[in-house]
């Protein structure tokens, strides 16, 4: 019996100690932690229901038993490492949170940067699209050209091939006006002589109305004007009065007549240093006149001597033989040098002549004779031709050997005077196929009984008086 009350002591002063629910009657059991829950760092404490004493309870005689359920140092000790160990633990992790923060805001830069790069290559993928599409363009419109090109080079065949039979048909028309055109002269005079019944004077053969081959760019005015103001008209009177000048030539207007010289011809000028076309004072060799001429020299290299000249009609071509072999005309327009002048130059080395044409559209072509010169007046001025180079047609090949005929020296192949008919002086043949000291006609294509004219055949024929002319000499190369 005094056991049970001593251990009811028990229970009652573990009640004031204040551990476990004292109330409910049940004793507090702290159970010991092993080592190994130490080391699981948990600890914990439970209640056991503690049984209905029902036998007898016995005490010890020694004394109460000591508190195994008391905390001690060595617990708070523990408690106190494990507090230390966690908080180590928890600076860990604190390390740990640090570097993974540090890891979602490298993440999310790089994410910032993964759309940077996002966009930056839909950019990249617009523009290629856009290129791609630009080319494609391109290429379609380069198709688009190329197409153009076969096309324009297939339309400049098709007018090529109808130039083509342009030209032949234009030849066969030029071949048929030339036939007509000699049938109608042969009609005319069979008419005149039916009815006048009268012998009529012979007249010579018309050339070439047409040249066959046209040359490049030549054009025929379709106007037919004929200027008589300035043009001499046929018939005109025979001007044989000498110009007052003692070289036979009206004095030049001041200025225009170099102070050097005088020099054996324009090649001579041109070597002195003369590069300005102009009148220049000449003398050939062997002899003392002095002459002037026009001197060349904007043209192939420059030191042409001009013998020749047509530009406005301002000057009368028809003149008699005097005229002819003195020369006449302004130096600085429309002249002749004189057949003696241009003999004498001739005998003072080898020439070669070149002739100048102009067309009424402005188209220049040329006749050029490796060589040329004049016989003495004995021989009637006989000229003598080279071989022929250039553009404008062979149309005075057949007066070489001719000797020069005027109105009042006849020395012509033709049963008539040729310059009757051509109203010029000339080496006519009979008559020929050139009359470059003819009339001078306004506009091109001219009418008229004769082809009196300014006409080179092989170039407009024999009905197209050029506009301008010139004709020069200069010494072989
Ligand atoms: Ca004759």
């Amino acid at each position: 019996m005094r056991s049970v009350t001593w251990s009811l002591c028990v229970v009652l002063c573990l009640c004031a100690w204040g551990v476990g629910d004292c109330r409910s009657g049940e004793p507090l059991l702290r159970r010991r932690r092993s080592p190994d829950e130490d080391d699981a760092k948990c600890s914990y404490t439970f209640l056991v229901p503690q049984n209905k004493i029902t036998g007898p309870i016995c005490a010890s005689s020694t004394g109460p038993e000591p508190d195994k359920d008391r905390v001690t140092r060595m617990d708070i000790a523990d408690v106190r490492e494990v507090l230390s160990k966690q908080r180590r633990e928890i600076e860990i992790l604190q390390l740990v949170v640090d570097v993974d923060g540090n890891m979602v805001n490298e993440m999310k830069l790089l994410r910032k940067e993964s759309r940077n790069m996002n966009s930056r290559v839909t950019q990249l993928y617009m523009q290629l699209l856009h290129e791609i599409i630009r080319k494609r363009d391109n290429s379609l419109e380069l198709a688009q050209l190329e197409n153009r090109i076969l096309n324009v080079t297939s339309e400049m065949l098709r007018l090529a091939s109808r130039y083509k039979e342009l030209e032949r048909r234009f030849s066969q028309l030029a071949g048929v006006v030339n036939n007509q055109s000699v049938l109608i002269s042969a009609l005319e005079e069979q008419c005149l002589r039916t009815y006048t019944r009268q012998e009529l004077p012979v007249v010579p053969p018309l050339v070439q109305v047409v040249p066959e081959n046209i040359p490049i760019n030549s054009r025929f005015t379709n106007e037919i004007q004929r200027d008589h103001n300035r043009a001499f008209p046929r018939g005109s009177r025979m001007d044989s009065s000498p110009t007052g000048s003692p070289l036979g030539f009206p004095p030049p207007p001041q200025g225009t007549l170099s102070s050097d010289g005088p020099f054996r011809d324009c090649y001579q000028v041109r070597q002195a240093g003369h590069t300005t076309s102009g009148m220049y004072l000449l003398k050939v060799d062997g002899s003392e006149r002095l002459i002037q001429a026009w001197c060349e020299h904007g043209l192939d290299n420059g030191g042409w001597t001009v013998f020749q000249r047509r530009k406005d009609g301002s000057v009368n071509f028809f003149r008699n033989w005097e005229n002819y072999k003195k020369g006449f005309g302004n130096i600085d327009n429309e002249y002749w040098l004189g057949l003696e002048n241009i003999y004498n130059l001739g005998k003072q080395g080898d020439y070669r002549l070149l002739v100048e044409l102009e067309d009424w559209v402005g188209k220049k072509v040329y006749a050029e004779y490796s060589s040329f010169h004049l016989e003495p007046e004995s021989e009637f001025y006989r000229l003598r031709l080279g071989a022929y180079q250039g553009n404008a047609g062979d149309s005075m090949t057949s007066h070489n050997g001719k000797q020069f005929t005027t109105l009042d020296r006849d020395k012509d192949a033709f049963s008539g005077n040729c310059a009757h008919f051509h109203k010029g002086g000339w080496w006519y043949n009979a008559c020929g196929q050139t009359n470059l000291n003819g009339v001078w006609y306004s506009g091109g294509v001219y009418r008229s009984k004769f082809q009196d004219g300014i006409f080179w055949a092989d170039y407009g024929g024999g009905f197209y008086s050029l506009k301008t002319v010139r004709m020069m000499i200069r010494p072989i190369d």
